[in-house]
């Protein structure tokens, strides 16, 4: 990012929403194990690519989900003291995560914020109840805000797992963003894990209407732990943004070079969802 763009305005511009995905960011069959090798071409192709207006969320991989499964934290407050402890352990693991991205955007030169998102939104039953826009809108005027999926306290259930979808979909919509993009390991939206079955069929284009139900029937999970729901849940999550005129597209950030060619609104390979 260039200095004359950084000059402080006082204004913002909507965001694109760029969520990377635990599955580029971790190796998601290990404990907290991140790919430092994809962190850092990423934040390379963020910082080359110089987005004007970009808002970053990160998803859990394996610093998120193993924990939040191992302490069943997605049902709400349970089990006493273990559990907590397991509430305290899988935040800890998303801040290294999160620390991890920022520190290697900051090594490129790109004024990355580091926002807890557990710190800015109170859930009910698991959906945003409320969340402090303001403090993101304040360092989107400054660079780049980071968030991610997190382990949230919840109005009814105590605490509940918020996913980095349902938050990007939450954030795209309230920004009035232009684009919400998933960075995956997988072209897009399949039929089925394109990793283990052949015969799966991307989807190049979902509509949000007629005939959604069924497409959403054809979309199988994956098989990584992932509490939160996977590739079904993500197309799910981005119905409310697209539905109110936002645009929405599944790509592959493992493929290096399509993280810079989404904030460059150029075209690659991957699956987008209209309204
Ligand atoms: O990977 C989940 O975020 P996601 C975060 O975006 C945790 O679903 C803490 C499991």
């Amino acid at each position: 990012m260039e200095m004359e763009q950084l000059r402080f305005t006082g204004k913002i511009r909507p965001p694109i929403v760029l969520k990377l995905g635990g599955s580029v960011l971790t190796f998601k069959d290990k404990i907290e194990a991140p790919r430092m090798d994809a962190i850092e071409r990423i934040a390379g192709e963020i910082a080359e690519a110089k987005p004007e207006s970009l808002l970053l969320v990160h998803g859990g991989g394996s610093f998120g989900h193993p924990h939040a499964e191992r302490f069943r934290l997605t049902g709400g407050f349970k089990a006493g003291l273990t559990q907590l402890l397991g509430l305290s352990e899988t935040r800890r693991a998303m801040v290294k995560l999160n620390s991890l991205l920022v520190e290697a955007l900051n090594r490129k030169g790109v004024p990355a914020f580091s926002l807890q998102t557990s710190a800015l939104t109170l859930t009910r039953k698991g959906r945003i109840a409320s969340f402090n826009l303001k403090v993101v809108e304040g360092f989107l005027k400054l660079g780049v805000p980071v968030l991610y999926g997190d382990a949230v306290a919840d109005l009814e259930k105590g605490f509940t797992i918020l996913s980095g979808d349902r938050l990007s979909a939450y954030l795209a919509r309230r920004f009035g963003s232009p684009l919400l993009a998933f960075g995956v390991d997988v072209d897009g939206v399949y039929t089925a894990d394109p990793k283990t079955n052949p015969k799966a069929k991307l989807f190049t284009e979902i509509h949000v209407g007629k005939g959604f139900k069924k497409i959403l029937g054809l979309i199988e999970g994956s098989k990584a732990i992932d509490v939160t729901g996977g590739m079904r849940s993500k197309v799910l999550e981005v119905k409310g943004y697209v539905a109110s005129g936002g645009k929405a597209l599944i790509f592959n950030a493992s493929k290096p070079g399509n993280v810079a060619r989404v904030l460059r609104g150029l075209k690659v390979e991957g699956t987008l969802i209209v309204g």
